[in-house]
């Protein structure tokens, strides 16, 4: 009689796999469809997390409502498998990054479909494998025909232990230095040849395609800061005795009357021409020091804003006064023009830095306190033809003036930079480049894609930078035109992210036999047309910017394209919250509270470990693993293994409706729709856990409400679902049938009597629902014609409701 999970379990994922029960008709657009997508795992050698599942169970419960639902749903799963972990653990034991990966894949797949998912394992896709990367060099050719990919000379954040160029955000500040967010190890500024993807064409593109997402606001809000757009004025300025201009970037024009000094960043190209020779010396030094500073270190809120004069000075447009010229590390190269105007009675640090140099403070806007930057803005003074304009018309005239002596236009600039797409280490897609010795670069012929990846021993990089790939072999690295001209492959390899810009499409490319149809065949754009966008994309977080934003922006070019037929690939999405370990902090091996999902399944079952993590509480929230809420579980199934096959129960089961639970049945299967839909699975089974307690009360249980309880289950706890519901005799998997579907009828409960009061004075009574809870009642209640007669010219201070029996309005 006792439920034998292991046994159990093992036997439902087997007949789902030999059944192909979650085998997605790729071609089949008769139906509606469903693209239901996870974040793709990093195969890492540590294998699945409890909070894996977390978001994969989200996933399931829609995709298998939506199966249920009669949708063609694409839910699938795949290996975001290159990247620096696994070749460091290479390195580190001298194994081969692609073995090792395989290993780690194979234990991934194993735990997933212990898990009971219903992933279409055929649609699996791994970004290491040449079928795959051959599209991903594919793409890079077409970024690359497009002029949105280029070599240049870049100054780059150098890591010598991982021997490999990092992007920005691959960099974090620890105590004010730079180091590598894996590892934490040292890294320094360095100039070097790279390819570089300009992200920044599609700036504006990727802004306004935000609007229209289903996204949290939190993500999109990151992904507007990390573009940042900012609409203000270029100003140039002459400087005296010299042929050079210095042009700034202001979001506030109007101020220019309160310049007192301009300041250059310490990379500014024009620092050499304005340097007299007397602060020769001393410029050339600061500029060094600055080489070893983050962007952080330079802007930080520290009271210091160094900087040194340079012996020139700039002559305002409009008062002709004479600024002078300085170099300071607050004022970053990469941003606007890389100059800046100081306006030290109105900007902070500009502020701070006037102070620091004994630098004139000149206010031209009213205030108190002239102790402290005024930032807002008040009545200009000492302002010329702007003094008594608002901030518009004074920017407006400003910009005009400007125009008409040519020293100055609107201009908009993007904090976004361009994306640096070198990585000099093994384990990643080889760049499809030749450069050939007559000095041209060409990309490799589309037929000869794809370009493996070579099989070497030795992948160590050097500490000086050199690719891993100069050792390759000389058969690999020297290639030969037909006219004779020889040539050498590039030898860097792409980043991570390039595999993971794209492989949601590469599932719909994916064949039943494991190939993939071209990319730009007419099958494929007829998949892409049905397929696209990804109705709902669940996943972490940590997320919210790079990848989302990568992904987004080769999408945009394949749509310029014409190659996908939807401007954003992502139309939903999700952050699944982090679940903590039992002591409320991050689970970490060092921390010693990781919790093992192969244990929880072996000792309480997939089915319990998905419930729970579902009824955790909310999908988006962090919170801690509780054993205690496991074995609440665990219990809950056992309690509707035991209804269907204890005999004291058993024996209640009938085929005839004695109506006791219509109402609870019907609310049940409302409640449980509606919630699943809303992505509130934590409410969702609290309904299943009180049909259960109901159906133990009952003197009687209608057979069909109970089997139809099993389909509301089978999103959740797949795995008893299905072996109950062949014990009623089903020959088909549940996931064949028809989700069940409410009746309103039954759901219409008896009707109550309340007083609305006024300050706790009754003015009418109104006839409602029984059992409405408080924000039910108070929308009936608002929408009645004689309370807002009584409410009208109030305001309310508070509203008490007691339901079923009075709602109360204090009003002032
Ligand atoms: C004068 C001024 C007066 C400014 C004032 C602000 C307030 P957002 O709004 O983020 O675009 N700035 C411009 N380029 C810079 C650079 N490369 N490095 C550091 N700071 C730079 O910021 C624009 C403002 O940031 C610009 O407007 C400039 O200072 C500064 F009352 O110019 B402002």
């Amino acid at each position: 009689m006792s439920y034998n999970h292991q046994q159990i379990e093992k036997k439902w994922q087997q007949y789902w796999l030999k059944n192909e029960t979650f085998k997605t008709n790729i071609d089949d657009n008769k139906k509606p469809k469903s693209y239901i997508l996870d974040m793709f795992p990093y195969p890492s050698g540590s294998g699945l997390h409890v909070g894996h599942p977390k978001g994969y169970c989200a996933t399931d419960v829609i995709s298998r409502v939506k199966i249920m639902n009669g949708f063609n749903v694409l839910h699938p799963i795949g290996w975001d498998a290159f990247g620096l972990p696994a070749e460091q653990y290479a390195l580190n034991t001298g194994n081969n990054p692609e073995t090792f990966t395989k290993q780690n894949i194979n234990n991934f797949r194993k735990q997933l479909q212990s898990i009971g998912l219903s992933f279409d394992y055929n649609k699996e896709v791994n970004t290491t494998e040449p079928q795959y990367y051959k599209w991903t060099q594919w793409i890079f050719i077409k970024l690359y025909e497009q002029g949105l990919a280029e070599i240049k000379d870049v100054e780059v954040n150098f890591c010598e232990q991982l021997g490999t160029v990092l992007a920005n955000e691959e960099i974090i500040n620890i105590n004010g230095h730079m180091v590598s967010e894996r590892g934490n190890f040292p890294v320094i500024k360095k100039p070097m040849r790279q390819w570089v993807l300009k992200i920044t064409k599609y700036a504006e593109k990727l802004l306004k395609g935000l609007d229209d997402l289903d996204w949290p606001n939190s993500v999109k809000e990151l992904q507007r800061n990390w573009i940042g757009k900012s609409v203000g004025t270029l100003v140039d300025f002459v400087v005296e005795n010299n042929k050079c201009k210095v042009s700034i970037f202001t979001s506030r024009v109007d101020t220019i009357f309160g310049v007192s000094f301009l300041v250059l960043a310490p990379e500014h190209p024009l620092i050499h021409d304005l340097t007299t020779s007397e602060y020769s010396q001393a410029i050339t030094q600061y500029c060094l020091d600055a080489k070893t500073k983050t962007d952080l270190m330079r802007q930080g809120d520290d009271t210091l804003k160094s900087g040194v004069f340079t012996g020139s000075y700039a002559i305002h447009p409009f008062t002709k006064s004479k600024l002078p010229i300085w170099v300071g590390d607050y004022v970053l190269n990469h941003y606007g023009t890389g100059a800046i105007m100081g306006v030290p009675a109105h900007d902070s640090r500009d502020f701070i830095f006037a102070k620091n140099k004994n630098l004139p403070i000149n206010f031209i806007m009213k205030t108190n306190n002239k102790n402290e930057p005024f930032l807002g803005t008040s009545e200009y003074i000492n302002s010329d033809f702007i003094n008594g304009k608002d901030l518009e018309t004074a920017t407006n005239l400003i910009v005009k003036k400007l125009l008409t002596l040519k020293q100055g236009k609107v201009h908009t600039a993007y904090k976004l930079r361009d994306w640096l797409f070198s990585r000099q280490r093994y384990w990643g897609e080889p760049f499809p480049i030749i450069y050939w010795e007559d000095g041209t670069i060409s990309t490799v012929n589309e037929q000869q894609l794809p370009v493996l990846l070579p099989k070497m021993t030795n992948i160590k990089p050097s500490n000086s930078g050199n690719e891993p790939l100069t050792n390759a072999p000389n058969s690999w690295l020297h290639v030969t035109r037909k006219d004779g001209v020889k040539g050498k492959r590039e030898i860097n390899t792409m980043p991570q992210w390039a595999g993971s810009c794209w492989y949601y499409l590469a599932y719909i490319l994916k064949n039943d036999d494991g190939t993939y149809c071209d990319f730009n065949s007419a099958i494929a754009q007829k998949r892409f047309n049905y397929w696209l966008p990804v109705d709902l994309y669940i996943g972490g977080q940590e997320h919210a910017v790079l990848h989302l934003l990568y992904a987004r922006f080769w999408h945009l070019v394949l749509y310029d394209l014409k190659l996908v037929s939807v401007k954003e690939p992502f139309l939903k999405l999700v952050n699944q919250g982090m679940i903590l370990g039992e002591n409320n902090e991050k689970m970490s091996k060092s921390r010693g509270n990781v919790v093992n999902p192969d244990d929880i399944i072996n000792e309480y079952g997939a089915d319990t470990l998905r419930i729970y993590e579902m009824f955790m509480g909310p999908l988006t929230a962090s919170l801690p693993w509780l054993n205690s809420g496991l074995v609440g579980c665990y219990k809950f199934l056992m309690r509707i293994y035991r209804l269907v096959n204890k005999d004291e129960y058993k024996i209640k089961i009938t085929t005839k409706n004695d109506k006791s639970l219509d109402t609870i049945y019907h609310q049940t299967v409302k409640k449980v729709t509606n919630d699943i839909n809303d992505l509130n699975f934590n409410t969702a089974i609290a309904q299943l856990m009180i049909f259960i307690n109901a159906c133990y009360k009952a003197p009687t249980i209608y057979q069909q409400y109970l089997v139809n309880f099993l389909k509301l289950l089978n999103p959740f706890a797949p795995h008893i679902a299905e072996e109950l519901w062949f014990q009623f005799g089903n020959k088909e998997s549940i996931n064949k049938s028809q989700f069940p579907s409410y009746d309103e009828k039954f759901l219409i409960t008896s009707e109550v009597t309340i007083a609305i009061q006024i300050n706790g004075k009754t003015k009418i009574t109104l006839v409602v629902k029984e059992n409405l809870n408080n924000q039910e009642l108070l929308k009936v209640v608002n929408n009645e014609e004689k309370v807002k007669y009584w409410l009208q010219d109030k305001t309310i201070i508070k509203t008490i409701c007691i339901p079923n029996k009075i709602v109360n309005f204090v009003v002032k």
